[in-house]
C-alpha cells in the first residue's frame, strides 16, 4: 500500500489553483472567479507504473507570500506546487524568493512551478521570455485547455514516490 499524498497548490489570487485543481480532478473548466476562502480539499487516484496513490489535493487561498500561510496547512505535505499566472507580472515577480523560501523550510519536499494560462500566450505574452531564468524551471499548464495539467501534477506524484524511496 502506498501512503496518499499531500499535496499543497500555493500562488498568488487568482492565478488558477482552484481552475488546475478542477481540470484535474473534474476535467472541466469555468471563466468564473470565485475567490478560494480558507482550504478546500480534494481526492484523486493517479496510477505510476501500475501503482494507484491517492492525491489529497489542498486547494487555499490566494496569497502573496508564502510565509503568511497558515503553518498547518504546510505541515504534513509531500509536494507543493507554486502557481503563477503568465499574464500578470505581479504573480510572478517574488516567484524565486517564494520558491526558495519552500525549499529552505521544506528542504525533504519536492515543489514544481507551474506558470498557469499559456493558452494566453501570443504576440503580447512571449513564451521565449519564461522560458529565460529563473522561470526557466516551470512547466506551461492551461486549466482552461488542460495542457500539461494531468502530466504536471503526474510529474510531482513521481517525484514524491522518489523521496519517499530514498
Ligand atoms: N485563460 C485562462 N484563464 C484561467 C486559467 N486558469 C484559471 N483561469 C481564470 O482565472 C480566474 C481565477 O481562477 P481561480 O482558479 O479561481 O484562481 P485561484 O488561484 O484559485 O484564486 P484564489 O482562490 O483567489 O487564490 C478565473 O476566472 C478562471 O476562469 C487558464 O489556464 N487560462
Ligand atoms: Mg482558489
Amino acid at each position: 500500500m502506498i501512503q496518499p499524498r499531500k499535496i499543497v497548490i500555493l500562488g498568488h489570487f487568482g492565478v488558477g489553483k482552484t481552475s488546475l485543481i478542477r481540470q484535474f480532478v473534474e476535467t472541466s473548466f469555468s471563466e468564473d472567479y470565485l475567490v478560494t476562502v480558507g482550504v478546500h480539499v480534494k481526492k484523486k487516484d493517479v496510477t505510476i507504473n501500475n501503482d494507484s496513490v491517492t492525491l489529497v489535493i489542498w486547494d487555499i487561498e490566494g496569497t502573496s507570500k508564502i510565509s503568511e500561510t497558515r503553518a498547518s496547512y504546510l505541515l504534513g505535505s509531500s509536494g507543493f506546487i507554486y502557481v503563477y499566472d503568465v499574464s500578470r507580472p505581479e504573480t510572478y515577480k517574488n516567484l524565486e524568493e517564494q520558491v526558495d523560501y519552500l525549499k529552505n523550510q521544506f528542504p525533504a519536499i519536492p515543489v514544481m512551478i507551474f506558470g498557469n494560462k499559456c493558452d494566453k500566450f501570443g504576440d503580447e505574452i512571449s513564451k521565449s521570455f519564461f522560458e529565460n531564468a529563473p522561470y526557466n524551471q516551470s512547466l506551461f499548464t492551461s486549466a482552461k485547455t488542460g495542457e500539461n495539467v494531468e502530466e504536471g501534477f503526474k510529474q510531482l506524484t513521481i517525484k514524491t514516490l522518489e523521496k519517499h524511496e530514498s
